[in-house]
C-alpha cells in the first residue's frame, strides 16, 4: 500500500440579494448579469468534503451524502473543477521541483482522488446546496494539492462546478463580478465586505418544503435566458445599477436600502421565472403568505423603516434578513401565521451567517 494524503474542509451557504439567473456560457458558466450575496453561517447550513487521494487509487470516485456515483466521468462539471485544480497543481509540482528536488515533490497530481462530499441541510430544495457543495469541493482540493493561489482565483475555478459555488469560497457580503471576458478570466468573486462589517444583520431561514424542485437551475435558467423578453431589460437596465446600490447598501449599514433591493431583485427574479415560456413556477402558497405577512409587518411600522426582507431562490423556501433585534418578533408572527404549514412541523431557525475560515 502506496501513502493516502487527505484533506477535509466545509464551505457555507451563500443566499444571493441580487440573483444569478441566466448564463451567456453554458459549459465554463459564465452568467449574463452579476449578482451579489449573503454568506451563511457554517454549523447549520453547509457542506463538507473529505478528499484522499492515493498512487493506488484505480479511478477517481465520488460518494455525494453516501452515496457513490457511478460514473464520474459523466459528470462534467465535477471533471472540470477537476482538470482545473489539478493543472494549478502541476504547475506548482514544477515549481517545488526546481526548488526543493524531484524527490521531495509528491506528485499530487497524477494520483486519481476518493471524494465524499455531505451536506447538513436538504439537497436541490432551493437552498444553495451545489452553491457550498462545488465550493467545498474546490476549496478541499486547493487545501489538497497547497494551491498559493486566492480565493478568487479559486472562485473562477468553482463557479465552473455551479455559478453561484464562486461566492460561497467568502464570507460576509459577496459580489460574483460578470466579467467580459470569453474566457472567463475576469469572472470571479470579491468580497465586498467581511462578516464582522455589519454583525446585526440575521437571516431566518423558514423551510417551506424540503422536496427536491420540479425544474432545475441549470435547465430553468436556460429557458429563460431563451424565452424570456424580460430578462433582457433586467441584464440591461436593472442589475447594473442595483449593484452599485446593494453595495453602497451594504457598505453604509442602510437596511431600509439593502431590504427594499433585496425584496424587489427576489419579486423580478421570479417574474423572470413566470415570464419564461412555459413558466416556471418556484413559489407556492406558504411562500406568498410569506411574502404578505412580511409586507404588512414592515407597513405596519410607524416610523416608515422596514424591519424585515424576504427573499426566496429557486424553490418555495423563504429567507428573511433583518436586524437581530427584530428577529424574536419575526419568529412570532411567522409562528402565529404558519403553524404546521412550514417543513412538516415549524421548522425554522435564526441563521448568523459568519465568515468562511
Ligand atoms: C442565485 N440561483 O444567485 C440564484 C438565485 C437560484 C436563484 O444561483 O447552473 O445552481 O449550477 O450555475 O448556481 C442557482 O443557480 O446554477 C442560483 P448553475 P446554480 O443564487
Amino acid at each position: 500500500m502506496g501513502p493516502i494524503y487527505e484533506k477535509t474542509a466545509t464551505s457555507p451557504v451563500n443566499i444571493a440579494v441580487i440573483k444569478y439567473w441566466g448564463k451567456r456560457d453554458s459549459v465554463l458558466i459564465l452568467p449574463t448579469n452579476s449578482s451579489l450575496s449573503v454568506t451563511l453561517s457554517q454549523e447549520n447550513l453547509q457542506s463538507k468534503t473529505t478528499i484522499r487521494a492515493s498512487p493506488d487509487f484505480k479511478k477517481d470516485r465520488l460518494w455525494l451524502n453516501g452515496v457513490e456515483e457511478a460514473d464520474v466521468t459523466k459528470n462534467k462539471r465535477l471533471q472540470n473543477c477537476l482538470r482545473e485544480t489539478r493543472r494549478l497543481r502541476k504547475e506548482y509540482e514544477k515549481k517545488l521541483c526546481e526548488e526543493v528536488g524531484a524527490e521531495n515533490t509528491i506528485p499530487l497530481s497524477e494520483y486519481n482522488v476518493h471524494i465524499c462530499s455531505e451536506n447538513n441541510f436538504p439537497t436541490a430544495a432551493g437552498l444553495a446546496s451545489s452553491a457550498s457543495g462545488f465550493a467545498c469541493l474546490v476549496y478541499t482540493l486547493a487545501q489538497l494539492y497547497e494551491l498559493p493561489v486566492s480565493d478568487t482565483e479559486l472562485s473562477k475555478i468553482a463557479r465552473q462546478g455551479s455559478g453561484s459555488a464562486c461566492r460561497s469560497l467568502f464570507g460576509g457580503f459577496v459580489a460574483w463580478e460578470m466579467g467580459s471576458q470569453d474566457d472567463g478570466s475576469d469572472s470571479q468573486a470579491i468580497q465586498v465586505a467581511p462578516k464582522d462589517h455589519w454583525p446585526e444583520l440575521e437571516a431566518l431561514i423558514c423551510v417551506v418544503s424540503d422536496a427536491k424542485k420540479g425544474t432545475s437551475s441549470t435547465e430553468g435558467m436556460q429557458n429563460t435566458v431563451a424565452t424570456s423578453p424580460l430578462i433582457q431589460h433586467r441584464i440591461k437596465h436593472v442589475v447594473p445599477e442595483r449593484m452599485k446600490s446593494m453595495t453602497e447598501a451594504i457598505l453604509k449599514r442602510d437596511f431600509r436600502k439593502f431590504a427594499e433591493i433585496t425584496m424587489r431583485d427576489s419579486n423580478q427574479f421570479h417574474a423572470v421565472c413566470l415570464d419564461t415560456f412555459p413558466p416556471i413556477f418556484y413559489l407556492n402558497d406558504v411562500s406568498r403568505a410569506i411574502i404578505r405577512v412580511i409586507t404588512e409587518y414592515n407597513s405596519s411600522n410607524e416610523s416608515g423603516e422596514l424591519k424585515a426582507a424576504y427573499t426566496f431562490d429557486a424553490g418555495p423556501n423563504a429567507v428573511i434578513y433583518a436586524p437581530r433585534e427584530n428577529i424574536p418578533e419575526i419568529i412570532n408572527i411567522i409562528a402565529k401565521y404558519f403553524p404546521g404549514d412550514i417543513d412538516n412541523g415549524n421548522e425554522y431557525f435564526t441563521d448568523p451567517y459568519h465568515l468562511f475560515s
